[in-house]
């Protein structure tokens, strides 16, 4: 045992190992002891204003970064968080929780203490329903190895994990950490491998109209840039979805757009439902990236990939996995001529944004000068709401460059998880596209942004409410909110001269504002844009159509 190391100093060291230099939270008494460890180590403390916001940051932070962390306190704080966690969870976000606990004498004898909720592992078995792997770290000598074998959980799985830690064992001695060893990769099977990239080359090679349909699980687990390279060595057409959307760069000459079934455009509709050979790569089929469910695919005319299996028509190849597959696939393809390599219609490109003098702010027009001035260094976050269902319009040129939740939508996530984005890429600045409604979740998160000199651009559209739900049902008084002074907001967290708060009724004044944000890079930018007529983007229309009940 060597005296130097305790459980907190070998926890901080191997999230640091992982790539952890910054890590979100909001302290409590049960996991002071390992926040003094955190604090004199080499990851940046970053407190957030309540233990949701810290998760969100977390994630935020783990969906650039290949991880995130939070610390928390028991009870509260463990439980506070918790919908972060299932989000992370259900999008595969590789976010760590760490929860401090009463000492263990306490749990053996069972006391009522503080934040206890009535038994001292319902809290362990709460966070089981909705981890890769949970622990409490009940003995300083096989505490190292539990801590290990949970980051390797989430490293291995994308998927978030938790960790409590007693605070009686937060300062135990234990080993110092050896070389960490990660689990081997899932490998493919050789021989089915390489039978089934056979008929996949021949197949592609022989269709007249081939397409690739490239989904999330290619960003969940970094395959962006080989499947780049299967797209340009192929030179097939690609496509993709709201949740993989920006996997692939979009203006690529060989992206023909977003495919979601009915609410595609019908260029793309037909692109890819048309198509006599469509290569589906790690796709999620999810109501609102599907169009409802509204896609028409002919399964004999798709090869399926996903899951540890390939599916080629009616018939499958076991063992395969994503990563072996699009390399394999990339290094035997043949190349097709440049005309049939092109998507019937292309992405169209970007259309100047010239306001029109002393015109009201409509969504239409707002949604296409967000679109025109962001720019390569920036990375959109887009609530659920109307930010999202205009969102598959935006121009992502460089690939990466966009993260919504589109399968799980809390609202609330995007404002602190730009905090995560702007610390682990500071090379790029957030842009959040928030509803109001989405915005007063977690607004406070701003008071973090400006603490950690984030220079982040925060659009809320004001849209006076929830105006999704008013577009999707008939609407109630359950769907008003209070009206914020949100270009103001600087004035009460205190921002100085870091924020500039700008508001926009007009045209005009939405293009100075955004001109503003361009020009102040080193400041964080409130839009406050004002949509007094309630109108919304035509994604929001064919939504509204499909769910709105038939008369
Ligand atoms: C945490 C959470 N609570 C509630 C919901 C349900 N919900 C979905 S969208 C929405 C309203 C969003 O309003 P706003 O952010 O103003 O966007 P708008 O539709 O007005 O553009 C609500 C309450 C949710 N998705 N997540
Ligand atoms: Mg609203």
């Amino acid at each position: 045992m060597n005296s130097e190391y305790n459980v907190s100093r070998y926890l901080v060291s191997r999230l640091h190992e992982i790539g952890i230099k910054h890590i979100f939270g909001v302290p409590g008494d049960y996991v002071l002891d390992f926040l003094d460890e955190v604090v004199a180590g080499p990851i940046q403390w970053v407190g957030n204003c309540n233990e949701l916001n810290a998760g969100y940051a977390a994630d935020g932070y783990a969906r650039i970064n290949g991880a995130g962390a939070a610390v928390v306190t028991y009870g509260v704080g463990g439980l506070s968080i918790l919908n972060a966690v299932a989000g992370a969870f259900a999008e595969q976000v590789p976010l760590i929780v760490i929860s401090g606990a009463p000492a263990s004498h306490r749990r053996e004898s069972g006391v009522m203490v503080h934040h206890l909720i009535s038994n001292y592992y319902m809290q362990l078995d709460i966070y089981k329903k909705i981890t890769i792997d949970a622990a409490i770290l009940t003995d300083p000598n096989t505490a190292p190895d539990e801590i290990d074998r949970v980051l390797r959980n989430c490293i291995a799985r994308k998927l978030p994990v938790y960790l409590e830690l007693p605070a009686d064992i937060a300062l135990s001695s234990c080993r110092k950490p050896g070389e960490l060893f990660y689990d081997e990769p899932v490998t493919s099977n050789e021989d089915s491998l390489k039978e089934c990239i056979l008929e996949v080359a021949e197949k592609i090679n022989k269709a007249s109209n081939p397409v690739i349909l490239a989904g999330v699980e290619l960003l969940r687990f970094g395959l962006g840039r080989e499947t780049l390279k299967l797209v340009e060595t192929s030179e097939v057409p690609f496509v993709t979805m709201l949740n993989s959307k920006s996997i692939l760069p979009e203006l690529h000459p060989q992206f023909a757009g977003i495919y979601r079934g009915a609410w595609s455009h019908e260029s793309v509709r037909r692109q890819v439902e048309d198509s006599d050979c469509l290569l589906s790569l790690g796709v999620w089929i999810t109501d609102l990236d599907t169009g409802m469910f509204s896609t028409n695919l002919d399964n004999r005319r798709m090869i399926t990939v996903g899951g540890g299996k390939v599916s080629i028509g009616s018939h499958y190849y076991q063992q395969i996995q994503l990563d072996d597959f699009i390399r394999e696939l990339t290094s035997i393809i043949q190349p097709r001529n440049y005309l049939a390599s092109h998507p019937s219609v292309s992405f169209q490109s970007k259309k100047p944004f010239v306001p029109e003098q002393s015109c009201i702010l409509s969504a239409p027009r707002l949604y296409e000068c967000v679109d025109f001035y962001l720019d390569d260094n920036m990375i959109l976050l887009a609530e659920p709401g109307d930010a999202f269902c205009a969102a598959p319009e935006f121009h992502i040129e460089e690939a990466d460059n966009f993260i919504v939740q589109s399968y799980y939508c809390s609202i609330g996530l995007c404002t602190p998880a730009a905090l995560g984005v702007a610390l682990a890429c500071p090379e790029k600045r957030p842009f959040v596209l928030t509803g109001d409604g989405a915005f007063q979740m977690t607004a406070q998160e701003v008071s973090t942004l400006i603490r950690e000199r984030c220079p982040a651009i925060i659009l809320v559209i004001n849209n006076d409410g929830y105006l999704i739900e008013r577009v999707l049902h008939e609407d109630g008084p359950y769907n008003d909110i209070q009206m914020w002074n949100y270009s103001r907001l600087s004035d009460l967290f205190d921002g100085g001269d870091f924020v500039i708060g700008i508001k926009a009724n007009t045209e005009e004044e939405l293009e100075h504002a955004m001109k503003i944000a361009a020009k102040e890079k080193n400041k964080l930018v409130i839009i406050e844009a004002c949509i007094i007529n309630r109108d919304y983007s035509a994604g929001l229309q064919r939504l509204g159509d499909t769910l709105k009940p038939k008369k």
